[in-house]
């Protein structure tokens, strides 16, 4: 593994002076320009600096759709090369080191191994993630009708255990949340009763909860449709609100931006769960008819803003309970999966800073008088601001690349990879 290719710190910090006269101007002239604002540059250098976004170990292969996947070359063809990918993607942007390991996809042998990996790839483990909307070959139960909220009690603790499994995974390394997402639903009317399924899925996780160990948080995911059409068991934000507060403190709820209708003000469904204290993490994504699979701020760059929006006026304000784990959670089905999630975690980052540039004093006041304009414009002011040499100056401050994407694509990092990663019949990527 050691002998496999890896970009060179060199490499970036060539490429790096080639940008840094232009980066000097750009930073310099935005830096005055936010002075007039009474906004100090470098504090927000200091937040973006800071600022993380885990990866899901699942991205880093091409994803596809139930109609087809098209591979791309050099893809991972086992959890260690997924770290490797993620290790790279945080060498560039230095804003993603901590990875989300989905299991059995990333089950391994040896768990002190994939410790020792991590850690010599500077990772850290983020929420795992449990799977019980496909069947395993070694499986005794299928999961067709559903798992946590199956009719049959042997199915329902066949999906308990699995879940007991990815936390005794997770323990070992160091991961402090599981993420339940399930696929139960219904694609016909009277299929299932909506009651008694929603009764099991309860039964089951407040199985699971009393297994979550007291430095860990439960996040319950929601999902209105896929893979079942007609109805789901946690369709929405409130029954996962419901959810989350008869489970207990530990759990709280997951909000997947692409997990909404057409339309839907989720920037008020984040306020919601912040003001209830039960926002737990974030699945960034976009999406623009349905589900998750576009890019992060790809399509809808101002709702990401407002999302952040609402995050940043929580924070900035020290509300209790708001402590949001971030992570990406996309299908990349047409690009190359790691200058997708590159291009994702600096937009996430640029929406996250855009937000800090709000005038909140003037917003406030302009709320308070009914003054409609002035409070967008105050939104809009801070959301066409050009952040971008922020962004750039706090990659170079950690070490990372002014252009990711530039450096990566002059590294050969695809075609070292596409070498050293004979395609395998059979590997598929997943999406949740
Ligand atoms: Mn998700």
């Amino acid at each position: 593994m050691s002998e496999n290719f890896t970009i060179k710190q060199d490499l970036i910090a060539e490429q790096n002076k080639k940008s840094a006269e232009f980066l000097a101007e750009d930073y310099d002239y935005l830096a005055k320009k936010l002075q007039r604002r009474n906004v100090n540059i470098e504090d927000l250098v200091a937040r973006a600096a800071n600022f993380q976004v885990a990866i899901p170990s699942w991205g880093v292969g091409t994803g596809g759709t139930r109609f087809a996947r098209f591979p791309g070359s050099g893809e991972p063809r086992g959890v260690f090369e997924k770290l490797e990918d993620c290790a790279t993607i945080n060498q560039l942007v230095r804003t993603t080191g901590a990875v989300s390991l989905h299991i059995p996809w990333d089950k391994t042998d040896s768990v002190d191994e994939l410790k020792n990996f991590a850690e010599n790839h500077e990772l850290t483990f983020d929420a795992m993630n449990s799977n019980t909307f496909q069947d395993q070959l070694d499986q005794k139960f299928s999961y067709k009708y559903g798992s946590l909220s199956h009719s049959d009690s042997s199915v329902r603790k066949q999906a308990i255990e699995h879940n007991l499994d990815c936390i005794e995974i997770g323990k070992q390394i160091g991961s402090k949340a599981l993420t339940v997402w399930v696929g139960d639903g219904s694609n016909f009317a009277g299929q299932t009763n909506f009651r008694r399924a929603l009764e099991c899925y309860l039964e089951s996780m407040r199985e699971i909860y009393r297994h979550i160990p007291d430095d860990w948080r439960l996040f319950v995911e929601h999902k209105f449709y896929e893979p079942a059409f007609y109805s789901t068991v946690i369709n929405d934000w409130g029954t996962s609100y419901f959810c989350a507060k008869e489970l207990g403190e530990k759990a709280m709820c997951l909000v997947d931006l692409g997990h909404h209708a057409p339309n839907v003000n989720i920037e008020q469904i984040v306020s919601r769960l912040i003001q209830f204290g039960k926002l737990g993490g974030f699945h960034f994504n976009d999406s623009k008819y349905g589900d998750d699979d576009l890019d992060a701020g790809s399509i809808k760059p101002f709702q990401l803003f407002l999302v952040f929006n609402e995050l940043v006026d929580a924070e900035l304000n020290n509300l209790p309970n708001f402590d949001p784990a971030y992570m990406i959670d996309q299908s990349h089905n047409v690009t190359d999966p790691l200058e997708s999630l590159m291009t994702s975690a600096m937009e996430i980052s640029r929406a996250f800073v855009q937000a800090h540039l709000v005038d909140r004093a003037k917003l406030e006041e302009a709320q308070r008088k009914g003054d409609a304009i002035t409070a967008l414009a105050t939104l809009k002011s801070a959301f066409t601001t050009d952040v971008s040499p922020i962004l750039a100056k706090a990659r170079e401050k950690n070490g990372g690349a002014i252009d990711p994407i530039a450096v990566y694509r002059s590294s050969g990092y695809r075609i070292e990879k596409a070498k050293e990663r004979p395609a395998q019949i059979g590997i598929s990527a997943g999406i949740v």
